[in-house]
């Protein structure tokens, strides 16, 4: 009798165009999914993400089914499953008689190495759900000196052509940013996400996620998520037709009780397969071309995806495993409690952390700006840093939230992605946000210079930071100490 091959799907591979399902033969081969205790635990992962996660592993088996595939399936709370995806593997190996194990290359190392190591014939196949392939990204980085994401950008815009008039650039220039990023108005009536309600394998998921994963930082409840394909792209269209016009004026702002503003709420739909990137792109830029959404709005959004979001991936993959342990600027403090609690004065953390609670959700300013500059000013370790991003973000899978936590916000890795740390005094967060001015805004002020002044060597090496240190230089002594003082004074109760 002719071995069924094993083809393995991941919980952020649902798509039915998925490297190894291409290549799996329907009639002989089955495909394996497993939800497990030690995916869901590894980090102490949001129960809404997990409940998403579930979710739409259930409708994508379904989905498979009905077009034909023999998929092995097991849930979290059948007794049998051994709570590791391996262990999963091993026991359909055995029950089917397959020794040849298949699957699409995880966005993890963790799991890369795990299923390479399996005792059965592995084979590896590259994830191509992206625009740029490894090789092509690696091709890119090779002579590079330093990895300016706008000139990798450039290449993606040539290669899928969007938004390109011939080998120029719409509208004659590649960046609009400059007319991006306005402080938010007075008042803002932002479009409400779309939310989906809940079938039956939803509530299901999520009455079993409320009580087995409890102990987790996060509400499983209220879900009005996506959790199919159709449905994630029902989401898209209306982000397109209500909020992407106005996506690059209020990119940056921040506003009270306002989670989303113009944001799309896409990531977990693209990080899972749901929404494909280069057809999300195209839907993007024929906005454009029927006239509903402005240019600085819809090349802004592009390069968020064809930019950002896989020259973030090329770094991941680039650097290798070791790329999380980085520590550069030698940070070694504890993650506050309020990073759980939202238990703090500071307006603008308590607002992130909050809504981080109830939707898994942030936006990138927030996560930028707000938690990542605090915590980078505070000194924590960037290794606490990364697996709190990694734990409470709907969108966090290790290949795109590793580089933007460590690289992007901590700069643990020295610099690779940008030439200077994101760091801010109190002034940028109240000029981009109606947060109310208080008694944070001294704390986050000494911690800023507190921050230039115990790194000073990095940053005097730094042309573009090096003015920073003088102007510290030049503060009178009382002002040094006072600034000292406080910092280190709030570093201590920490
Ligand atoms: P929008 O603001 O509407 O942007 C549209 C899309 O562009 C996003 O859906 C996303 O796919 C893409 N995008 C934009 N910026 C980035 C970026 N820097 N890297 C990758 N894709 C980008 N994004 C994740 O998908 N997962 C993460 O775990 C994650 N962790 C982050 C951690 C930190 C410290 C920072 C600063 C950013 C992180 N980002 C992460 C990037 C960004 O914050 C999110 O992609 C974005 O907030 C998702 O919300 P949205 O769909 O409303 O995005
Ligand atoms: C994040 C996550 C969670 C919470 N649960 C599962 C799961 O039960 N089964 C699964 O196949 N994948 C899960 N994932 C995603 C993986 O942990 C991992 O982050 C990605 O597959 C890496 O690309």
């Amino acid at each position: 009798m002719v071995k069924p091959n094993l083809i393995l799907v991941l919980g952020d591979q649902l798509t039915l165009d998925l490297a190894a399902i291409r290549q799996a033969d329907k009639s002989k081969d089955v495909i394996i999914m497993a939800e497990a205790d030690a995916e869901a635990e590894y980090v102490n992962h949001h129960p809404k993400k997990i409940a998403f996660i579930f979710s739409a592993m259930r409708h994508f088996a379904n989905t498979l089914r009905a077009s034909g595939w023999k998929v092995l399936y097991s849930k979290v709370d059948d007794p049998q499953n051994s709570q590791n995806i391996l262990g999963e593997i091993l026991r359909y190996a055995d029950e089917v008689g397959g020794n040849e194990l298949i699957f699409t290359k995880p966005g993890e190392w963790r799991l890369i190495e795990l299923l390479n190591e399996a005792p059965l014939v592995v084979k590896m196949i590259e994830d191509d759900r992206f625009i740029a392939s490894q090789v092509e990204f690696e091709n890119w980085a090779h002579d590079k000196k330093t990895l300016r994401m706008e000139f990798f950008y450039r290449e993606m815009r040539r290669k899928t052509g969007l938004l390109m008039d011939g080998d120029k650039p719409i509208g004659d220039k590649w960046n609009f940013d400059q007319e991006n990023r306005k402080s938010p108005p007075k008042k803002i009536i932002s479009p409400a996400p779309t939310e989906f309600n809940n079938d039956k394998i939803t509530e299901d998921v999520l009455v079993l996620v409320n009580t087995r994963y409890n102990s987790h930082f996060g509400d499983v409840y209220p879900f009005n998520y996506a959790v199919t394909s159709d449905e994630a792209n029902l989401a898209l269209d209306k982000f397109i037709k209500n909020s992407l016009p106005l996506f690059g004026d209020y990119q940056d702002a921040m506003m009270l009780d306002e989670p989303f503003l113009y944001h799309a709420l896409i990531s977990l739909y693209l990080n899972t397969g749901l929404l494909d990137p280069l057809e999300t792109c195209r839907k993007v830029e024929k906005a454009f071309i029927t006239g509903i959404a402005p240019l600085n709005a819809v090349e802004g959004f592009i390069r968020q995806i064809i930019g950002w979001r896989e020259y973030i991936r090329g770094i991941y993959f680039l650097k290798g495993p070791d790329y999380i342990n980085q520590n550069y600027l030698n940070a070694n403090g504890k993650l506050p409690n309020f990073y759980w609690s939202g238990d703090t004065k500071m307006q603008c953390i308590s607002q992130a952390v909050l809504q981080t609670k109830k939707y898994s959700y942030a936006h990138h300013i927030q996560r930028l700006m707000v938690t990542g500059n605090f915590a980078l000013l505070a000194d924590i370790d960037p290794k606490e840093v990364h697996r709190w991003y990694l734990s409470v973000y709907i969108d966090a899978f290790e290949w795109v939230e590793a580089p933007n936590t460590l690289g992007m916000s901590q700069f643990s890795d020295g610099g690779l992605m940008s030439t200077k740390p994101y760091i801010s005094g109190s002034s940028y967060v109240l000029k981009m946000s109606n947060y109310k001015k208080g008694d944070w805004c001294p704390i986050w002020d000494s911690l800023f210079w507190n921050f230039i002044d115990k790194k000073r060597d990095f940053f005097t090496t730094n042309p573009r930071m090096r003015m920073l240190v003088s102007s510290f230089d030049r503060m009178n002594i009382q002002k040094k100490e006072l600034l000292i003082k406080t910092a280190n004074d709030f570093i201590d109760d920490l």
